[in-house]
């Protein structure tokens, strides 16, 4: 671990632009990360905070074609609204870029070229699954069949999704193409592959010197190390990507996985060129500290094989740290894109406007730091009543409202101070220190907790000092009571930025601060100048309501009965008949004239039904999907001459025909004309 650095080159996941970001996402890469790289500029460390989008890969392809769109297309979407839906949510990144870029195309091509001309690849002829219909290799995602570890008939050709294991598309038991569907043949075809197995011992080295890293991390590296790494190929037979530079390479590009990680050195070029900053300091200077913000299925990328490719070219740091999360479910289930099972960033902050801290002070305090966790819009709700309103927000109004009713408005002076002020400064005085070691050491929620504690503390000092009752018989003891009271508030400020920009923001205003107040002055009781005149006062946090949240979680349920209507499949065709089977049936049209309910029954319906012979009674279990009133007039088809039976003690003669939906509710079957009633149907 480096102590000390110069400088810090912080980066965030490079996410595929596929489609748009959701709460997991944020909860386990991008917030943490954010929440770092604000304390460390508050600090007054030279940061460069580094993200954008992986444009690259079978997941764009995939995409391109489910959506019927080209490639470039969907990435140009998404590139754009993942941009601006960081950007609105306070995410702080000095670059948000993206992997199509020229200066990455050409940064990651010249590092493939200089591994080649030193020899780490070796190029090995291999059999590769062909799509004979496509005309096309398949590689990685492009290839589906049964995991042969866990039995998933879905895995991919890279990875199973069910249990997690790495695979290679030879793996698959009974592969078949993404593309046409067809059964894949083998074709020979060249890559050219990093040796891992070789580099197993420095890449060991190189881990077992990080036992500071999170246990989740370090134990996922030591459990690939143990299972002995492999050649791993760095090119593929796609056409969408970065060209593989060399000659005889028609037809090949990299592997999504080299160009991607490479992605953070060429956005960090791209942001030091607009800075007039060295690129360099920020890459190839030991006295800078580089962490990764990733998830956890990125583990291995970013621990074993990005740093096995920075080995092999010399001229890099590596990672320090990689501070990967678990994952955050949602609601008792998994979050999944392709079941809409998400709440997804730029729906929230349309639907939620002006509550980018909320989701942000609920996702940092569940943050799946050491397990997978678990959103809810319970808990959204009680966080924000409980906790934003009830604690933080209570007190800095409270301090606020009292300056204002009893000291017109200005920070007043302090007179003596009790022994009880002098102990409350210095346990103010502790806090930024404190809260500063939980972020440097990657453990948010125990900051975040840190954070409210000191809200408490303000909290608590106002419920004892009780300066709304000490104001009548000793006005100046109120006075240092509430001058207290907004110091704390002051350095609420400054340390609750890295979690609650909007609200930090906020904050100052409120308190007429004008200095640009860091960590560095954070402790200090002497923040605000007796004599200042505080801004408006309005709410930190509003409460929310039922209504609100119970909008959020019929948007869940709603994509959830989609869901299962989508995996509902037609029925299938009953046994064949002939004609005159069918012309046993009287189909007949008629129309309802009277309507009731059958007593003690919920199901059925006893209608009279004119059919031009003087009517008839018919009972229809279908008091669950219609009103009697609402039918009464509507034309119906009937079965005229099905045997009458007795139903509830009530005759039915003939039997309604309905239509069942996809989601099972029933609709009635009416000519398209009206038709006379006792008109025939064949
Ligand atoms: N694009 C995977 C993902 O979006 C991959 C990350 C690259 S980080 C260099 O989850
Ligand atoms: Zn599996």
């Amino acid at each position: 671990m480096l102590e000390n650095p110069q400088r810090y080159t912080v980066t965030a996941a490079l996410i595929y632009a596929n489609g748009p970001i959701h709460i997991g996402h944020i909860a386990g890469c991008y917030l943490p990360a954010d929440i770092y790289v604000r304390y460390l500029r508050s600090t007054g460390k030279d940061v460069a905070f580094i993200s954008g989008t992986d444009e690259h890969g079978v997941p764009i392809t995939i995409k391109a074609k489910k959506e019927g769109i080209t490639p470039q297309e969907v990435v140009d979407k998404y590139y754009v609204q993942i941009k601006q839906a960081f950007s609105d949510f306070g995410i702080s990144f000095d670059i948000y870029s993206r992997t199509s870029n020229q200066i990455h195309h050409e940064t990651s091509q010249e590092f493939f070229t200089k591994l080649y001309e030193k020899g780490d690849f070796d190029e090995e002829v291999t059999e590769q699954y062909y799509d004979e219909v496509a005309g096309q290799f398949l590689a990685d995602r492009y290839i589906v069949g049964t995991c042969p570890v866990c039995g998933n008939p879905n895995a991919y050709g890279d990875q199973c999704e069910r249990c997690g294991t790495a695979l290679s598309p030879t793996e698959l038991i009974e592969p078949h193409s993404m593309l046409s569907g067809s059964k894949p043949v083998m074709r020979s075809t060249k890559n050219w592959f990093l040796p891992l197995d070789r580099m197993q011992p420095t890449i060991e080295k190189y881990v077992n010197s990080h036992t500071e890293w999170k246990t989740n991390v370090f134990g996922q590296c030591q459990s690939w190390l143990k299972e002995g790494l492999r050649p791993r190929a760095m090119t593929r037979d796609l056409d969408w990507g970065i060209k593989v530079p060399l000659p005889d390479a028609d037809g090949k590009v990299l592997y999504v996985w080299f160009d991607a990680p490479i992605g953070y050195i060429s956005m960090t070029k791209e942001w030091a060129a607009e800075q007039g900053r060295d690129w360099e300091l920020y890459w190839r200077n030991e006295q800078t500290k580089l962490v990764h913000f990733i998830g956890k299925d990125n583990i291995v990328f970013h621990c074993i094989i990005f740093p096995a490719m920075l080995m092999a070219e010399g001229s890099y740091i590596l990672a320090d740290n990689v501070p990967a999360n678990e994952f955050m479910n949602l609601e008792g289930d998994k979050i999944s894109t392709s079941r809409n099972w998400a709440v997804w960033l730029h729906e929230y902050l349309e639907e939620l406007p002006g509550k980018q801290d909320v989701l942000r002070y609920v996702l940092a305090a569940n943050a799946p730091e050491t397990k997978d966790s678990e959103f809810t819009w319970k808990d959204f709700q009680t966080r924000n009543n409980a906790e934003l309103v009830g604690i933080f927000g209570n007190f800095v109004n409270r301090a606020v409202v009292l300056t204002q009713k009893f000291c017109d408005g200005k920070v007043p002076s302090t007179g003596e101070l009790t022994d009880y002020d002098k102990q409350v400064i210095d346990e103010l005085a502790q806090f930024p220190d404190r809260i500063g070691q939980s972020i440097e050491n990657y453990k948010f929620r125990e900051a975040l907790g840190l954070l409210m504690d000191l809200a408490r503390l303000g909290n608590k000092y106002l419920a004892e000092t009780e300066p709304w009752k000490v104001v009548k018989t000793d006005p100046l003891r109120a006075n240092t009571i509430l001058n207290i009271a907004l110091q704390i508030s002051a350095n609420l400020s400054i340390v609750c930025e890295p979690f609650l920009p909007f609200t930090s923001e906020k904050l100052r205003s409120q308190l007429g601060i004008t200095e640009h107040f860091n960590w560095t002055n954070a402790g200090r009781a002497d923040l605000l100048v007796e004599g200042t005149l505080l801004g408006k006062g309005a709410l930190l946090f509003a409460k929310i309501e039922d209504d609100e949240i119970n909008t959020q979680i019929q948007k869940l349920l709603n994509a959830k009965r989609m869901n299962e209507l989508e995996t509902k499949t037609v029925p299938e065709l009953r046994s064949e008949i002939t004609y005159d089977d069918f012309a046993k049936m009287d189909i007949r049209i008629g129309t309802i004239t009277e309507a009731e309910r059958v007593p003690k029954s919920d199901k059925l319906l006893k209608l009279k039904v004119d059919d031009g012979l003087g009517g008839r009674q018919i009972l229809s279990g279908i008091a669950k999907h219609f009103a009697p009133e609402e039918i009464i007039g509507k034309q119906v088809t009937f079965l005229a001459n099905l045997a009458p039976r007795k139903m509830m003690g009530f005759e039915s003669q003939g039997m309604i025909l309905m239509a069942e939906d996809r989601d099972g509710k029933l609709a009635l079957i009416a000519p398209g004309d009206a038709v006379w009633n006792g008109g025939t149907v064949s």
